[in-house]
């Protein structure tokens, strides 16, 4: 009699590991699907350009400067906490050929670029922010 509960207890012992492993295995899994908060560009707006200093080391948009072929496009990605935008022209003199309003944190913003040229642009919410897009 004794013998017998010994079995079903040990039965009982293993079956409740076998429940924990199962769980615990469900649950790494859960976190490893957590998606991904980065989104593919061509320029990225990284963290912290809200705050000057970026401008001295070129890295206000990465790259600051971008040249593509005609006809092609380029996407920016804000993958800073803050807002940013993709403002045509300088600070104070909008040129109104693009604008992208402010775009949230991971929002991107896409544009064609069908002629060639050299256009410059900035942030409407950062003044040392600037970049450009060479068109060939
Ligand atoms: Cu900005």
């Amino acid at each position: 009699m004794i013998k017998k509960l010994t079995t079903i207890g040990t039965i009982t012992v293993i079956f409740l590991v076998m429940i924990g492993l199962i769980f615990s295995n469900q649950s790494v899994e859960t976190t490893s699907q957590e998606p991904e908060l980065i989104v593919e560009g061509d320029v990225i707006m990284p963290t912290k350009v809200s705050r000057p200093g970026c401008e001295e080391i070129d890295r206000c948009y990465i790259p600051s400067v971008i040249v593509i072929d005609s006809g092609k496009q380029v996407t920016w990605v804000n993958q800073d906490s803050a807002f940013h935008s993709v403002t045509s022209g300088f600070y104070g003199e909008p040129t109104e050929l693009f604008d992208s309003g402010h775009l949230d944190p991971f929002e991107s913003y896409t544009l064609n670029f069908d002629e060639i040229g050299t256009y410059d642009y900035f942030c409407t919410l950062h003044p040392w922010m600037k970049g450009q897009v060479i068109v060939e």
